[in-house]
């Protein structure tokens, strides 16, 4: 009989996402007439801004006749998008080339399938609380043992953020050979300086570890001194991966279109000691297992990066901003502890009275009928904390905000 990849049986039982939504559609069927607020999952509620979709209608009209239809497309992307990609990386004064931008369907993929890049053996280093795609590929992967009973994986290097260091990951105190880093972070909203982002690049430079680089969120920095791309941090072209995502900057969260940047730079050793290209790899795992982005949603991706698209973006971002704010500080004057929130569409909340993440879960659900995430699913570190999410449509915010009050917790 076939035998299965044991790794899959270390992992929890669901996926955190799944889970939620789970819970909330039992809560919903035993409940029906219960107007349930979502604050749980990031993802976006307002609709396409109108230049990206126009430029995608205009992309399927060119699908509909013969002189400009179009098959499959280059594997990495078309060069229009990859090009526009690029110059927005050099406007913030990141030096990224176009041939090293790789367009994809999700930053959710890309974060998730570039381990298989690196050996098996690789020491891996996450913060926690953390996005949780990062842990369970390397899990899948076979570079972990099994969880203890906090959730935690054996030969995983942990590195907390908490209230104590500021949500600023401490250097690990040995070698480590890949770091995954968040900034803007999901899930506590916390930005990491120009200092400690240098930091980071001259630990992997002295170690030759890589930096995996999630900058999903960068488009809600709003402070133009903050890091938006590691590339503007010098030395980060030779260790570092970056990964963006149209998801949140442009609502195409169901549109699906992200890129990741390796620079030819990039370099890891193979068994024999000798350096190999990451740019050369990621490329040919690409060509062999994907099949590239629609031709129309690039051309809505590229609109991103027009003076209109930009001045849309830029609103949509300000209105879920607005939200975040609202949280923030309806939640404050509740005499709730926050953080985050600022530059990150994530609100990042201690329970009140020391209950667990899922306790606060079930509480906010049922009495309040709004649903938020459990801290702790990001990561034992996470316990006793719970995430709200910026993404919803205004009078449900403020509706949440109003009835977490109410709770007088
Ligand atoms: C729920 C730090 C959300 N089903 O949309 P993508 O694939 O380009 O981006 C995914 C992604 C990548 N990096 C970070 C992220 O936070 C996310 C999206 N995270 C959340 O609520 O934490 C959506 C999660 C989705 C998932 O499993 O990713």
């Amino acid at each position: 009989m076939a035998k299965i990849n044991s790794n899959y049986q270390k992992l929890a039982a669901g996926y955190l996402f799944p889970e939620i939504g789970r819970r909330v559609s039992a809560f919903t069927a035993a409940n029906p007439d219960a107007k349930v607020i979502r604050l749980g999952i990031g993802d976006v509620v307002l609709p396409l801004a109108e230049p990206i979709r126009k430029a995608i209608d205009a992309g399927v009209e060119e699908l509909g006749h013969i002189e400009s239809f179009k098959g499959y497309g280059p594997e990495q992307g078309y060069e229009f998008l990859r090009q526009a990609i690029a110059d927005h990386f050099q406007s913030q004064g990141a030096d990224v080339a176009a041939d090293e931008v790789f367009v994809s369907d999700g930053s959710k993929c890309d974060t998730g399938n570039i381990q298989e890049i690196f050996s098996t053996d690789a020491v891996v280093a996450v913060t926690d609380p953390v996005y949780p795609v990062y842990v369970d590929t390397n899990v899948m992967a076979g570079r972990t043992g099994a969880a203890d009973a906090s959730g935690r994986y054996e030969g995983l290097v942990y590195m907390p953020c908490t209230v104590e260091n500021g949500f600023d990951p401490e250097l690990p105190t040995g070698h480590v050979d890949l770091i995954y880093l968040c900034s803007p972070n999901n899930p506590t909203g916390a930005v990491l300086s120009r200092e400690a982002l240098q930091k980071w690049v001259d630990y992997a430079k002295a170690n030759e570890s890589i930096i995996l680089f999630d900058s999903a969120y960068e488009a809600y920095i709003s402070d133009p001194s903050l890091v938006r791309s590691i590339y503007e941090i010098p030395g980060a072209r030779d260790v570092a991966i970056e990964f963006r995502s149209f998801s949140k900057t442009a609502g195409f969260t169901g549109v699906r279109c992200a890129y990741t940047v390796v620079p030819k730079s990039v370099q890891a050793r193979n068994e024999n000691g000798e350096l190999v290209s990451l740019h050369t790899l990621w490329s040919r795992r690409q060509t062999t297992k994907f099949n590239g982005v629609s031709y129309p949603i690039q051309k809505g991706a590229a609109a991103v990066f027009t003076p209109e698209g930009q001045a849309a973006i830029k609103e949509t971002i300000a209105y879920y901003m607005e939200n975040a704010r609202l949280i923030r500080e309806g939640l404050a004057e509740a005499g709730i502890a926050v953080y985050g929130g600022v530059h990150a569409p994530y609100i990042w909340l201690k329970t009140p009275g020391n209950i667990t993440s899922w306790e606060f879960f079930d509480l906010l659900l049922s009495k309040a009928h709004v649903v938020g995430t459990p801290g702790s699913g990001f990561g034992s570190s996470g316990e006793g904390y719970f995430r709200l999410s910026a993404f919803g449509v205004r009078e449900n915010v403020i509706e949440a905000v109003s009835r977490i009050k109410a709770l007088k917790l």
